[in-house]
């Protein structure tokens, strides 16, 4: 039978490439953002290959997020796979200048969003005993970077929430991992920096990690057999070692 997936984030990067590569095989997709019109453009694209629905909402609603699950067809209603992708930085800042707005955002939808579109979808796995979670964390969820806290902040959360999602969702059988890039070029960049012209140069003098490739390790870890649960990956770039040391050819 078919499998179906929700991945939050699914306009854009990493959640858009991995509804591109679930969608080549053949599982059923529920896109989640709040771009309507890329909703539509990637449920255009990817309906020759498999059955797709789109939800709009902002993972920061708790309302909306539980209405929109809660509003989902029967073809749609059991989701297999839930990819928790929706996030993003906003700011560089050291902590004693740091933006409110930014801070709230940050921790609303990587932290907050993620809690509520799991809150929303984990009782029907734990009813039928099945289910696999993966959560997008980062190497900012390993390590602290100058001017990161927030988002680092964030992210650490993540990585704790999964680890504790994992222990609580073991009587079950669901599976609950994270995978955790470094430096990706998606509109990561451009989200953080607000479009200033500081993004441009985030992934210039070395090739980064393209959203494809973490769409890749994410197809690995949801296509392993019943008995194998990948729990943790930390994926960077050749040219990155660690949040601070990053090989440039400028
Ligand atoms: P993008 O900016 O390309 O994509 C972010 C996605 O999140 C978009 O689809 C966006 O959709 C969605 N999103 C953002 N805010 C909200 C919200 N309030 N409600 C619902 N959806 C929202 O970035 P990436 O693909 O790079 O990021 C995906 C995940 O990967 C994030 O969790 C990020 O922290 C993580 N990550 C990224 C890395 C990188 O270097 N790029 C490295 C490590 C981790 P829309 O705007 O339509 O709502
Ligand atoms: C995104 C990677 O290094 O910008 O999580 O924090 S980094």
């Amino acid at each position: 039978m078919k499998k179906t997936a929700l991945i939050t984030g699914a306009t854009s990067g990493i959640g858009r490439a991995t509804a591109h590569l679930f969608a080549k095989h053949g599982i059923n997709l529920i896109l989640c953002g709040r771009r309507q019109e890329r909703l539509d453009s990637v449920q255009k694209a990817l309906s020759k290959e498999t059955d797709v629905h789109t939800l709009n909402f902002d993972v920061r609603d708790r309302e909306k997020t539980f209405e929109a699950i809660a509003s989902l067809p029967k073809a749609f209603q059991h989701i297999d796979i839930l990819i928790n992708n929706a996030g993003n930085a906003h700011g560089l800042d050291p902590i004693q200048t740091g933006n409110l707005d930014d801070w709230d955002a940050m921790m609303d939808i990587n932290v907050k969003g993620l809690l509520y579109v799991s809150k929303a979808i984990i009782p029907r796995m734990t009813e039928r005993k099945s289910g696999h979670i993966i959560n997008i964390g980062s190497s900012a969820g390993k390590e602290v970077y100058p001017n990161g806290n927030v988002y680092c902040g964030s992210k650490h959360a993540v990585l704790a929430i999964t680890e504790g999602m994992r222990i609580d969702l073991n009587p079950f059988g669901i599976k609950v991992g994270a995978i955790n890039p470094g430096l990706v070029e998606t509109e990561f960049s451009k989200v953080r920096f607000k479009g200033d012209a500081a993004a441009d140069n985030v992934y210039k003098g070395y090739k980064a990690l393209q959203a494809e490739d973490v769409a890749d390790v994410i197809y690995f870890a949801i296509s392993r057999p019943a008995h194998v649960n990948i729990a943790d990956v930390l994926m960077f770039c050749t040219a990155q070692a660690n949040s601070t040391t990053v090989k440039k050819s400028l």
